[in-house]
């Protein structure tokens, strides 16, 4: 995977995303989506609730302490390479999620940027994974993005009249079951409607500086058993023995981008 400093020769830096096809082979896609349906079947009504509830799609929240499988994918190399193109200085993950839009749901999100927050004078403290575990289509909700906007240094909401409503330069990210999509969290970006009869589904791999809080603080949201199994790079990648962390994120301040 070829990952490049963040110039104006690198589409990461200029466009706001990368599209890593073919990242997950069929075994990693399998079992992130079997894991992510046997949660959604046995939290029920109550799935997601450690974060936020969202009209119109299925949501997880603090899938680390939730298997394996996921506390593997949060520091896999090429993952922790391309968000530090992104976010050049110690970062660490700041949740990781799961969102599935449901068949046939008109609600769709508005442009927005993750925790609502644009870069500063330190540069970008955000960036997403997305990790298509079905195909992404026009039709079936695949995520908007504005690219270039997260130089701009401004929210959807200080500039658009409506940030439900399409941005003209926006374009939609497709795409096939098993491809990630990094990108800067400051780009502005939403799911859009889904208009099939199938679920949407998506890991989102959430990453931030390490001077900002974590949107879910791991080291409180972990179970005893997770702790005492975390190898010592998910331990530092989750911030576990950090105390400026424990200081940002023990208030429990999390914040969506635009989600109540
Ligand atoms: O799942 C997607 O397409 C984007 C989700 C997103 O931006 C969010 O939940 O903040």
């Amino acid at each position: 995977m070829a990952v490049m400093p963040a110039t104006e020769n690198n589409p990461l830096y200029v466009q706001g995303y990368l599209i890593l096809r073919g990242f997950m082979n069929s075994r990693l896609l399998s079992e992130l989506r079997d894991s992510a349906e046997a949660l959604w079947e046995a939290e029920g009504e109550n799935a997601g609730a450690e974060f936020r509830m969202e009209p119109g799609a299925r949501r997880l929240a603090n899938l680390c302490d939730k298997g394996d499988v996921f506390r593997r994918i949060v520091v896999m190399p090429e993952i922790l390479a391309a968000i530090g193109e992104i976010i050049q200085n110690p970062f660490k993950l700041s949740s990781l999620n799961a969102r599935s839009t449901n068949p046939f749901s008109a609600d769709a999100q508005p442009l927005h940027c993750d925790t609502g927050g644009i870069a500063d004078e330190k540069g970008f403290w955000v960036a997403n994974t997305v990790w298509m575990l079905n195909d992404f289509t026009s039709e079936n909700g695949a995520t908007r993005v504005v690219p270039g906007s997260h130089h701009w240094r401004k929210l959807p909401q200080e500039v658009m009249a409506d940030p439900q409503a399409p941005h003209p330069d926006q374009i939609l990210v497709t795409g096939k079951a098993g491809d990630v999509v990094v990108m800067n969290a400051h780009a502005w970006h939403g799911g859009t409607a889904n208009r099939t009869a199938h679920p949407r589904r998506a890991l989102h791999g959430f990453y931030t500086r390490h001077d900002k809080p974590q949107q879910q603080y791991q080291k409180k949201l972990l179970g005893a058993e997770t702790l005492k199994i975390l190898t010592a790079e998910q331990r530092q990648v989750l911030a576990i023995d950090d105390p400026l962390n424990d200081e940002l994120s023990a208030t429990g301040h999390s914040r969506s981008g635009f989600l109540k």
